[in-house]
């Protein structure tokens, strides 16, 4: 057949972990589409169909160019009877019904509001909507108890979900690193997650914490987090402590996802940089007023994570992601090395033995992977 002839076929290895994913995504109307049904799944707590469209979303994104013809799809792996179905109604209808359908849902809305929220979770968004609440202002007349994260998650909502910038991290980073080294000089801080990995922009900002010195990062966190509060930067912060050290058969083999490193989910008061033209005035209440009305700071979502040395290359991989390129690197070790990756540490199975690295590029060679730079990790 004609089309099959001049149809470009793509060849695509199963794993995300073994394939180059750059954000030159060229099909970002398919991946788009995929990606809005992963996240109904998810905030449906149907995690399994969640990780299958997430799964067929990133073969797409890998694509050297835009899909015009479902022969093209021909031996891409991931892309099940679902996915085939919205792609084919977006090809041949420019949009797909079940997308649409589910944006113009009630419940898919009410959810997206709460779970818009910082610190509420697909379940209790879900017993807020069986309660008839669907947005913000009837969560808040509804007499409904919010813990102290989500509390502030109302209160800074807005700025919660506007995009941080790179300059924004930035500016982040530069202030904890002032923190950081004035409890504790020579610390090193890394900004990973999505910026990492080339990201202009993202929904937080994160930060990992190590010191050259095995066993000098113990304790760093409150300190970090009490210098921030007394400076003022802090709107809202929970600090979990480091349990590996300290759980009493030593380490053992990491449970996959479990994370025992010191830890801080925060919310950051970032001073806004003010433009030159619009000099602050003074108000007659002597109240400072910025020109324009607008609020001299933002609220921005921070994540810390203080990692001993040892672990530093392991914490750097896990916490760098994607989402999906993490769980595909542990779905690979286990399914085909008989390993266990983790943010601590990497396991094998067959000669019952935790294998060391320094740096990333070891751990993929333990792995048996292919190097990929952070850059191609936005699976
Ligand atoms: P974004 O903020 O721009 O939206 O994207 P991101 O930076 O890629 O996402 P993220 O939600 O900030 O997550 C960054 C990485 O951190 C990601 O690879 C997943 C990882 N991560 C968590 N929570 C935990 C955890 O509890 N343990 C471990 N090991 N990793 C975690 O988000
Ligand atoms: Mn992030
Ligand atoms: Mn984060």
């Amino acid at each position: 057949q004609n089309d099959e002839a001049k149809a470009v076929v793509f060849s695509v290895p199963s794993y995300a972990c073994q394939r180059r994913t750059t954000l030159d995504n060229h099909n970002t109307i398919l991946t788009d589409a995929l990606s809005l049904l992963a996240e109904k799944a998810e905030l449906s707590e149907e995690d399994g169909r969640g990780v299958a469209f997430r799964r067929a979303a990133a073969v797409l994104k890998c694509l050297p160019q835009p899909v015009t013809n479902m022969m093209q799809l021909r031996g891409l792996p991931c892309l099940g009877e679902h996915s085939f179905r919205v792609i084919k109604d977006i090809l041949e209808n420019g949009t797909s019904s079940e997308v649409e359908s589910t944006q113009q849902s009630e419940r898919y809305k009410a959810l997206k509001v709460l779970t818009g929220i910082f610190g509420v979770g697909a379940k209790t968004a879900d017993r807020w909507i069986r309660a008839g609440i669907h947005n913000l202002r009837q969560l808040q007349t509804s007499g409904q108890t919010l813990n102290q994260a989500q509390r502030a998650g109302l209160q800074h909502y807005d700025d919660l979900n506007l995009p941080v910038t790179k300059a924004e991290a930035d500016a982040i980073g530069e202030i904890v690193e002032e923190a950081v080294v004035s409890v504790l000089p020579d610390a090193q801080i890394t900004l990973i997650g999505g910026f990492r990995r080339g990201k202009l922009t993202g929904h937080d900002v994160d930060l990992l914490i190590t010191h050259p010195d095995e066993g000098k990062e113990v304790g760093l966190m409150p300190k970090v987090v009490s210098w921030l509060q007394s400076k003022g930067f802090l709107l809202y912060q929970k600090t979990t402590i480091n349990s590996y050290l300290e759980s009493e058969e030593g380490p053992r083999r990491p449970s996959s996802n479990m994370d025992r490193f010191e830890r801080c989910f925060s919310i950051f008061k970032l001073q806004k940089k003010v433009e030159a033209a619009q000099p602050e005035t003074q108000a007659e209440n002597g109240i400072q007023h910025h020109k324009s009305g607008c609020r001299l700071w933002r609220a921005v979502r921070v994540d810390l994570v203080v990692s001993p040395i040892s672990q530093f290359a392991f914490a750097l991989l896990g916490w760098t992601g994607s989402k999906l390129f993490e769980r595909e690197l542990r779905r690979w070790a286990g399914h085909e090395k008989a390993m266990s990756l983790g943010s601590h540490a990497l396991y094998d199975n067959r000669q019952s033995r935790y294998l060391r690295a320094t740096s990333e590029e070891e751990i993929f060679a333990h792995l048996g992977l292919e190097y990929i730079p952070p850059s191609e990790r936005n699976a």
